[in-house]
């Protein structure tokens, strides 16, 4: 409400501006005052200069900010993939920001040389081939280098020779949950109709089906004995409405139970329920530098956007579909930690975040790095929280992470190798 009457009371006066301004010239003409013909000389040069002053002005603030977000705050890519992508922008920029400073000096300085002059005559020039051909033949030359590489760079990057080890993200509103294969780098087969608390992305195992049939199965009994003790001869001594509601249940319970037989347990090989008999869902995402990862990326809900702005990967995350995503981080954790640009941002981050702390009588806290992943799509009111850390590490380092979690039968994990190189068809 407050912004909305801001932004009137600036509107209101901008209008009123306009209309003062109005004002003003209609009394000056009725006064026999100056019109455009007669603005004088040094008039017309003080706006000339002024539009010099406003390019150097505009040109600083742009190199400016080129040297102080020009990375994307981002710091070098973490992944082989990303370099590539981070060499292609750098490229364009070598393109565009020559024409784009040669352009707009060459507007402003013409404006302030070729002010206005009532004896100067405009020079008659109708037709040029050679200029004709230049610009066309120049423009599409870079255009074809702008469009070559780019397409390269996107067909090398969507298309990896290997697929690497596969870990599933599940994106729903508002966080990420990840599985990976296990030792047969096979993800098992899910079906919404599956999820509950222990199984948040409804992997589908004989377990979780019988877990599944016996929860529905006491819900069933647990409506049935209700009703069954609220019976006298034909009729319920229960409200009608509550009858109703309470049938109704039952139904869909059954239905319920129908599904899954008819969809989930029959018609598929048991060998689907073993492949997902060793996946392991974490929370936290951890990779071993240097080894291929391919995602599949699937949604809950709507479609949000699996982002890692470190390794330049980003990906939409649907409902109703798998998308994938295959990239390979070049640098731990620790290493990135190390690094020159790293330190002075976060040396920034723990500044701003410490006097945040202090000003509410916390202690002091130190935040680390970490790599992410993040939503890119705006999904919902908790978008901005949407994340999950991501920790390159080495091989050793993942075998005592990942053996410390619990594979979706409810074994320990033992570390099962690295994966054999696949290749991708
Ligand atoms: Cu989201």
């Amino acid at each position: 409400m407050e912004k909305l009457l801001i932004f009137l009371v600036i509107a209101i006066v901008a209008i009123a501006i306009v209309q003062l301004v109005r004002v003003y010239e209609l009394a000056s003409k009725m006064k026999g005052g100056k019109v455009e013909e007669t603005i004088t000389k040094s008039e017309n040069k003080l706006n000339g200069n002024l539009f010099i002053v406003f390019m150097i002005a505009f040109f600083g603030s742009i190199i400016w900010m080129m040297i102080e977000y020009g990375n994307g705050g981002l710091g070098e890519a973490a992944s082989v993939h990303g370099l590539k992508i981070d060499s292609l922008l750098t490229l364009n920029w070598w393109i565009i920001l020559p024409v784009f400073f040669l352009t707009n000096t060459i507007l402003f300085v013409f404006i302030r040389m070729y002010l206005h002059d009532p004896n100067r005559k405009a020079l008659y020039f109708s037709h040029s081939n050679k200029l004709e051909l230049l610009w066309t033949i120049v423009p599409s030359l870079v255009l074809a280098v702008i469009v070559i590489t780019g397409l390269k760079t996107w067909i090398d990057i969507m298309n990896p020779d290997e697929k690497g080890t596969i870990i599933e993200v599940y994106g729903e509103q508002f966080k990420w949950t990840a599985r990976y294969a296990g030792e047969d780098n096979k993800l098992g087969r899910a079906d919404y109709k599956l999820i509950t608390g222990e199984n948040p992305l409804g992997v589908i195992t004989q377990g979780f089906i019988e877990g599944a049939y016996a929860s529905i199965d006491k819900k069933i009994s647990n409506i049935e004995t209700k009703l069954g003790e609220n019976k006298v001869g034909n009729e319920y001594t229960l409200p009608d409405d509550k009858v109703k509601e309470m049938t109704d249940k039952l139904e869909s319970l059954k239905r319920q139970r129908y599904r899954i037989e008819g969809g989930i347990d029959k018609g598929i090989e048991t060998s689907v329920f073993k492949m997902a008999e060793n996946d392991i869902v974490v929370q936290e995402l951890h990779l071993i530098k240097d080894q291929t990862y391919t995602f599949q990326f699937r949604s809950k809900d709507i479609i949000h956007s699996a982002w890692f702005p470190y390794f330049r990967a980003q990906m939409n995350v649907v409902p109703g579909m798998i998308t994938n995503f295959t990239f390979t981080p070049n640098k731990t954790t620790k290493e990135a930690r190390l690094e020159d640009f790293v330190i002075d941002h976060y040396h920034k981050i723990n500044e701003i975040h410490n006097e945040r702390r202090r000003s509410l009588g916390e202690e002091d806290e130190i935040v680390d790095f970490n790599f992410v992943l993040m939503c890119n799509k705006i999904c919902g009111a908790s978008h901005y929280n949407m994340q999950m850390p991501v920790i390159v590490e080495t091989e050793d380092e993942f075998k005592t992470w990942v053996e410390s979690q619990t594979q979706v039968n409810g074994d320990t994990v033992k570390y099962w190798g690295a994966p054999e190189v696949v290749e991708n068809k």
